[in-house]
């Protein structure tokens, strides 16, 4: 009850204290008229769905509004039934969700008709990579929401509250329903008492909108925390520690979520240090949260520095524990088989296993796609990957039906996302990457959403005015909006992806970015004594004779994972889509490509064009000047020049390093690179020694 008080009373402030800094993401509506709501129950969660109505209502003024709890067979989890004067739905949740939607329809003007809105997935889950030092890992837009470092560490102040009520909010209004708190390389001390304490408290904030927590977890914990002498999943203690340590968390928060684990990944302990597989290592920590309701997240994002392509890992250590997972563990796949590149071909986990849950991670936080500097939409990217067909069970076994059990059933459903927030006063650093975190939402809750659709909503409810006055003058405005602003804002927002993918990666190429901080170009970049799958000559293999990564029988057979007819379409280089050419084959450079041109030129094509696409944004941006708040308007602005500085070295770098190898001159009717290869390449060094 006190809760409520508090959540409403700080949300009665919320428009003061917010302008136009972006803080009020895409929540930002007005209301337009009274109206009645017409509900018998009241609780915390239908007190805000109420609330909400009444502060952001858009449709007829002084309508009456029914708000009902009640059993519909065709209303699933979280759903719920919408008219355009009510909602009904099975839980308080599903009316929360009802009213978010309805909200965001007259919003958006789109038309609001008797519709049955079930979400694809059970869990929609943003996934936090936030140390308990407040610092966060791949985070751009400054420190954690949830931590603060030093001896504030496990402070919390009437600020924080606030901020992750507000974070709340923004999740539940687009379906998001649990975030993991802390990140998958952690610290075993989150499991310590202290800690746990300000577990239950963000616990409780969140609880209203449906938020439920989750929690990585170091595997080796017993030992790290528990004064145990080993963390193997078969040893009887160690299996008594997880126990007690599951009843402690309940204890604290009776509705949490479960656990995540990043095991014998990247340096994290896993049950493989103690001669056992992930499937031991799951189970145990899954039969410790079953009493509970809890589930295991288990990732499969392995590799090691072996011989085997890197590309291949995962679905050689996973494929054959299928079947040997407990039904409260749900496999964590990246959607591409490296690791969340401009591009990649879908992992071929998916749509591999047939007894086990599988659930895509999605990485929000754009550590591989320009960061809080590009403007890149990742919907496209999303889009792609969630239509690509596996096959798995015959033409149409899309990557969505695959993990959203429409063609296996699996005991749970999920997608998680690597969030993009952090402490900036716009959340996620760069304006329009609060789209992307918008967009993860949206396609959580419908996994068939287009990415044109969702870029559409978000434009408008983030940017769209209230336009009062006369109607046929409204009108006018509104039509001229559309034109002016909407259109091509979108059609930026639905080519930046691909442009992207141009300036920095273009046909199957991946991962040739300068050092770890996965930024600029690098394909030089491969100091002595590194693993060679940490750097880009290991991906791009490019020699005198060609470039690319041959995946086909006479490379690493990579292309065996994936079903027919994909297999086989992949390893035909006549049949392979060309914007996986490189991923799956090594090509002469005077290979002709479909356009006529060589591969040499059909690179430098692709380099000058991205480049090309980004110059066309900043003139698109500027275009759109009068209909922007001004303040954000010139942090875009800046923002895609810095961008478009950036492509133009992608491009040099790119074009410059290639050209010793294929020794061919950079077609005459493109520009001309402006740096020189020596100094880009010294000056990568040397940043990297900072
Ligand atoms: O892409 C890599 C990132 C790491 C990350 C890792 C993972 C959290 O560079 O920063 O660690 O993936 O997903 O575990």
């Amino acid at each position: 009850m006190k809760i409520t008080i508090l959540i409403l009373i700080m949300m009665m402030f919320l428009p003061v204290l917010q302008a136009e800094n972006g803080h009020n993401l895409w929540l930002g509506g007005v209301c337009t008229g009274p109206i009645t709501i017409e509900c018998s129950k009241s609780s915390t969660t239908i007190d805000l769905a109420k609330h909400e109505l009444h502060k952001y209502w858009q449709g007829k003024e002084n309508a009456t509004i029914s708000l009902q709890i009640k059993a519909d067979l065709l209303i699933k989890g979280d759903g719920y039934k919408l008219t355009a004067d009510g909602i009904q739905a099975n839980t308080d949740l599903g009316i929360l969700y009802g009213v978010y939607s309805l909200l965001r329809r007259q919003q958006t003007e789109e038309n609001i008709k008797e519709e049955i809105v079930n979400p694809s997935y059970e869990l929609r889950i943003l996934d936090h990579w936030d140390n308990l030092n407040g610092s966060v890992e791949r985070g751009y837009a400054g420190r954690s929401i949830f931590w603060h470092g030093g001896k504030d560490s496990l402070n919390i102040s009437e600020q924080d509250k606030k901020l992750w009520q507000e974070y709340a909010r923004a999740d539940a209004s687009i379906g998001i329903n649990g975030t993991v708190l802390n990140n998958v390389n952690t610290s075993p001390l989150i499991l310590t008492p202290n800690y746990l304490k300000k577990v239950e408290v963000i616990a409780k904030v969140l609880r209203p909108y449906g938020v439920k927590i989750y929690l990585s977890v170091n595997f080796a914990s017993p030992s790290l925390i528990g004064g145990l002498k080993t963390a193997d999943p078969l040893n009887p203690e160690v299996k008594k520690w997880w126990q007690d340590k599951a009843r402690e968390i309940y204890h604290l928060i009776p509705d949490f979520g479960g656990f995540l684990v990043k095991a014998n990944s990247e340096g994290q302990p896993g049950p493989q240090n103690f001669g056992r597989t992930h499937a031991d290592g799951a189970n145990m920590m899954a039969d410790a949260l079953k009493p509970y309701g809890g589930i295991v997240m288990w990732r499969a994002f392995v590799y090691n520095p072996s011989d085997e392509d890197r590309a291949k890992q995962a679905y050689s250590e996973f494929m054959p524990l299928d079947g040997q997972f407990r039904d409260n563990v749900i496999i964590q796949v990246k959607n591409g088989p490296i690791d969340f590149q401009p591009r990649e071909p879908f992992s071929p986990l998916f749509g591999a296993m047939k007894k086990t849950s599988v659930m895509p991670e999605l990485q929000v936080t754009q550590e591989y796609l320009g960061q809080s500097v590009h403007l890149v939409f990742l919907a496209s990217m999303w889009e792609e990957f969630l239509k690509s067909d596996t096959y798995q069970a015959g033409h149409m076994s899309t990557v969505a039906r695959c993990t959203d059990g429409s063609i296996y059933p699996q005991a749970h459903t999920a997608i998680a996302g690597v969030a993009n927030t952090g402490r900036d006063t716009n959340w996620c650093g760069h304006p329009f990457a609060q789209a992307n975190w918008y967009a993860f939402g949206r396609l959580a809750w419908n996994n068939r959403l287009t990415s044109a659709q969702i870029a559409d909503e978000w434009l408008k409810l983030t940017f769209k005015p209230t336009i009062s006055g006369d109607s046929t003058k409204q009108q006018k405005n509104q039509t001229e909006w559309d034109v002016k602003f909407l259109e091509p804002v979108k059609q930026m927002m639905l080519e930046s992806r691909e442009a992207a993918v141009n300036y920095m990666m273009p046909l199957g190429l991946h991962h040739i970015f300068s050092a770890n901080d996965h930024y600029g170009p690098g394909p030089w970049w491969a100091p002595k004594g590194i693993r060679k799958d940490w750097t880009p000559p290991y991906y791009h293999q490019a020699d005198t004779a060609g470039i690319g990564f041959d995946r086909t029988q006479t490379g690493s057979n990579a292309i065996k994972q994936y079903h027919e007819p994909l297999c086989s379409l992949f390893s035909n280089v006549k049949t392979c889509p060309e914007i996986y050419l490189l991923w799956f084959h090594h090509l002469p450079w005077d290979y002709k490509m479909k356009s006529g041109h060589n591969l040499w030129e059909e690179m430098c094509y692709h380099y000058e064009e991205g480049l090309q696409q980004v110059r066309k944004f900043q003139e698109t941006w500027d275009r759109v000047k009068p209909y922007v708040d001004q303040e954000q308007f010139i942090i875009v602005q800046s923002k895609l020049r810095q961008q478009c500085l950036n492509a133009q070295v992608w491009k040099d770098a790119c074009l410059l390093y290639f050209q010793q190898y294929s020794r061919m001159p950079i077609p005459y009717d493109i520009e001309r690179p402006v740096h020189n290869l020596k100094d880009m390449i010294a000056k990568d060094m040397k940043s990297q020694h900072r």
